[in-house]
């Protein structure tokens, strides 16, 4: 028998038992994939091996705005040596649309173009230089449309992708009229791309009775996996999505992960062969959407003091062509556009612009910010006007804690810290003193200019599509006392894993080290939501926790059982069990357990 077998005395288990913890909840740990990071081991869908006889997909995309399609000509791209197969909108066999929420994303153009970048075509073929070659030699003949590539122009002619929403409180026409002063202005708030270091990529494998196994690189696995259903016309069982990790998200991989996967499981179908697609830098920045860019126009009345009387506030979000996650974006930017301010009297009016580029999609913040930064420019042309440190204003305007406390969209604002947060830190920056000497730096300078800002942010947390508020997690522990732990959340980098993993140790009592992290797979946690609205750690964390504790209390009932003791003669702690006085290694009462015939598997 191997050393570790040997069975540790008691006294040695009691000290074992009372030693410091070190892992678990609130404690320093770093992330499971640190060194495989840095040393470059951490394999992303790319590193995987390759499947003999696989085919590289290219996508060709639209170099027209708007455009009715004419017609398509695949046949030049056949007598390219090496390609198997070039797939157009007919060929798809099950649904075309992979709109995420409501239809508007065909996943190959159906007819017309709506923005450079557009997929119309794909080809499969031995490498991806020749699939590039045999997608660029298709002759696609266009008729140009007009197109609309402005956010303003698509606002004034109402082209909208959804309908405009409102939210209103008090009568602010009434209240803008009669105030002592008045600014009407407006602003540009632009996109950006999400840049994450690994581009959408997917591979697929095909497998029995028309099964699908998908590795791709997605914070939306289950979406994943009902749009690759839903384009082959299979139920979502036959089709698994696995999800190690991805190298960097933002957003970007929320709903437009997709395409990528359903082309490469499209062609995976026709063809009989694995498939695999990576987006080159540059077809993902023109094929992919960004951050919204916003317009904004407002007009606010306000006191000598700054004082809010009335606003209104008009958001017009440039979607894209298509709706995408625009909807709750748009109104995301509007449940924002109080940031930490009363409004008092308050209209705000969202609006999802048409226009035709990438279709805008998820990115850090899902329109908060937007929202943020245009009452943030309120505030400080507010100041601006009256000569007024900006800061000053801000705080006039703070939500009160037991009045003027109810948001435009009719939510009292509880647990309010924001006066004791500000009054901190102007005093641990040094505000008011540093404001001075900036003051005097930019009177003496007459280009170089110095600024200085202090806000707030109020931010909601988790989805608004309130379904979409719950998670899953999977737990087993094996004869040897290790834990095998799923959830449905994913990772991109942000350490989700670790601290799932952290909060399973704390429950067990067991360390981390026994825990292994594994890919999110949509056949071990089902109906997974999103990795998304900062609500990644809270949802599959309290999953992954009560799979746990189902776990713990079949120990609890099953040692009470064997000892003849109460629950509260069991105690778990560091790696080790205290029945009554006798004192048990995790591995030795999962053996007993496994002999007893507990079962170590749960869900959460
Ligand atoms: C952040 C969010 C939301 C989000 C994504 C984020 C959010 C929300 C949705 C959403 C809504 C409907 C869907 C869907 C997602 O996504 O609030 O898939 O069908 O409602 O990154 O705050």
């Amino acid at each position: 028998m191997s050393n570790h077998h040997v069975a540790k005395s008691q006294a040695e288990l009691a000290e074992l038992f009372r030693a410091d913890i070190t892992t678990g909840v609130g404690r320093s740990v770093k992330h499971d994939s640190a060194d495989k990071h840095v040393s470059g081991e951490a394999t992303y869908v790319d590193d995987r091996l390759e499947f003999p006889n696989q085919l590289h997909v290219y996508a060709r995309m639209s170099d027209r705005a708007h455009a009715r399609i004419i017609s398509i000509d695949t046949s030049p791209c056949y007598a390219i040596p090496g390609v198997a197969i070039a797939i157009t909108a007919e060929d798809v066999p099950g649904q075309l649309d992979i709109g995420p929420v409501v239809a508007g994303d065909p996943l190959l153009a159906d007819g017309k173009v709506e923005y450079v970048g557009q997929v119309v075509l794909a080809v499969g073929a031995n490498s991806l230089e020749t699939a590039r070659k045999a997608a660029m030699a298709a002759t696609i003949e266009y008729e140009d449309l007009e197109p609309v590539l402005n956010v303003v122009d698509a606002l004034r002619k109402k082209h909208f992708v959804l309908d405009s929403h409102q939210h209103k409180i008090g009568n602010s026409s009434a209240e803008l009229a009669t105030a002592p002063r008045r600014l009407q202005g407006s602003l540009h708030i632009g996109g950006q791309e999400h840049f994450y270091l690994e581009t959408q990529i997917s591979s697929v494998m095909p497998t029995e009775d028309g099964g699908m196994i998908v590795y791709t690189s997605t914070q939306n696995a289950t979406e994943v996996q009902k749009l690759v259903a839903e384009v082959l016309g299979v139920p979502m069982h036959k089709i698994v999505i696995d999800m190690r990790r991805m190298g960097g998200g933002f957003g970007g991989k929320e709903t437009q992960a997709a395409g990528p996967a359903c082309l490469c499981a499209v062609i995976a179908h026709l063809t009989g062969r694995p498939t695999k697609m990576r987006l080159p830098r540059v077809e993902d920045m023109q094929m992919t959407g960004k951050r919204h860019p916003f317009y904004v126009e407002y007009d606010v009345g306000f006191d000598d003091n700054g004082l809010l009387h009335g606003i209104e506030i008009e958001l017009a979000g440039n979607c894209g062509y298509s709706p995408d996650l625009s909807g709750s974006i748009v109104d995301r930017a509007m449940f924002h556009s109080d940031n930490a301010y009363f409004l008092g009297n308050a209209t705000i009016n969202g609006h999802r612009c048409k226009t035709n580029t990438a279709s805008n999609t998820a990115y850090r913040g899902f329109g908060g910010p937007q929202g943020m930064v245009a009452i943030e420019e309120i505030m400080d042309a507010i100041a601006r006007s009256l000569g007024k440190d900006p800061l000053e204003v801000r705080k006039t305007n703070y939500y009160g804690k037991t009045e003027r406390n109810v948001t435009h969209y009719h939510q009292t604002v509880e647990h309010n810290v924001i006066h004791e947060m500000t009054a901190e830190l102007e005093a641990s920056s040094d505000y008011a003193k540093r404001r001075e000497e900036i003051r005097a730096f930019n009177a003496k300078s007459p280009v170089l200019k110095k600024g200085l800002a202090l806000t707030p942010v109020k931010f909601g947390i988790s989805f608004t599509a309130t379904f979409l508020n719950q998670a899953g997690a999977l737990i087993h522990i094996y004869t040897d006392g290790s834990i095998h732990l799923n959830h449905g959340g994913t990772e991109m980098g942000q350490g989700l894993n670790t601290k799932v993993a952290q909060i399973v140790a704390e429950v067990l009592q067991v360390d981390i080290s026994r825990i292994q992290i594994t890919a999110t797979n949509t056949d071990k946690v089902p109906n997974t939501s999103p990795t998304a609205a900062s609500s990644g750690t809270d949802l599959n964390g309290k999953a992954a926790q009560n799979a746990a504790e189902t776990l713990k209390q079949r120990l609890v009932d099953f040692l009470v059982r064997e000892y003849k003791v109460t629950p509260e003669d069991v105690e778990f702690r560091n790696s080790q069990v205290r029945v009554r006085d006798l004192f048990l290694s995790f591995e030795e009462v999962i053996q007993k357990a496994y002999f007893g015939q507990v079962s170590l598997s749960s869900t959460g």
